[in-house]
């Protein structure tokens, strides 16, 4: 079965001004994007739309977060509801910057996936070890732990608007992209655990990319691994060179 590569460009904070972010939306629409690669660009919550007013056709706006819950007494939370009412698409959840500094547990991921795929929305879910975690032997327990939390709360045809990001937090901004063969030893342990939890065909179909340090040098030999079908790219998603990030497998 072929999945569709996929690239995401997470712009976390950034950037900071509206000229920033006008020069980045002017380099990827004068681009030649590879058609076959399915694009998706995650600004902070105040670009959504201004974004997915002015970016080219084929380009889609992911949020970077939202609430588990649709509406309430929750002030400064974007809900699920909002963002697909907004013509917003997809959202990133479980981000390890999420989930380390404001505290996200796995449940908590859970849920909000949950609310996301109920209002309608893709999600792009992040799973990843911590470099103690990686050294101790624990990877593929941690990866699974998360997963579980989200495979207890989906049914299973859930799947089809579900992307595993798999971003080791060590290789998070760091500039230490993990090698070839530990994002593919990751990445097929995360295909297994999917056939064995879920079922042998949304292992098969569902897209399993790669984050941490992803740049124009080191995406293409990542892109032939059978097991990475993309990238969650952040630093370098708001350079030029997020263009040869998306055309990696050209
Ligand atoms: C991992 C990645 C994007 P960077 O967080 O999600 O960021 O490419 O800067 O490591």
């Amino acid at each position: 079965m072929s999945r569709q590569f996929f690239v995401g460009g997470n712009f976390k904070m950034n950037p900071c001004s509206q000229a920033e972010k006008i020069a980045l939306v002017k380099i990827l629409n004068e681009a030649d994007l590879d058609p076959s690669t399915e694009v998706i660009l995650a600004p902070p919550s105040l670009y959504l739309i201004p974004l997915l007013e002015t970016v080219k056709k084929g380009i889609k706006v992911s949020a970077q977060n939202c609430f588990n819950k649709n509406s309430g007494a929750y002030t400064g939370e974007i809900s699920p509801t909002q963002l697909a009412n907004a013509g917003i698409p997809f959202v990133i959840l479980g981000h390890s910057e999420r989930r380390t500094l404001f505290h996200e547990t796995s449940e908590l991921v859970a849920e909000k996936t949950r609310a996301a795929l109920d209002a309608s929305l893709s999600v792009i879910l992040c799973v990843g070890e911590t470099l103690q975690e990686r050294e101790s032997g624990q990877t593929t327990a941690v990866v699974e732990s998360q997963l579980k939390a989200v495979v207890d709360l989906l049914k299973e045809n859930d799947w089809s608007k579900v992307v595993i990001a798999y971003e080791p937090v060590w290789a998070i901004g760091t500039g230490k992209v993990a090698t070839p063969a530990q994002a593919q030893e990751t990445q097929a342990e995360i295909r297994s655990y999917l056939s064995k939890a879920v079922s042998p065909s949304v292992a098969a179909n569902t897209r399993i990319i790669y984050g941490g340090s992803v740049n124009a040098k080191n995406c293409r030999e990542l892109a032939t691994l059978p097991d990475v079908d993309g990238f969650l790219v952040g630093g370098a998603s708001l350079k030029p060179e997020f263009v040869d990030i998306v055309n990696s497998r050209r």
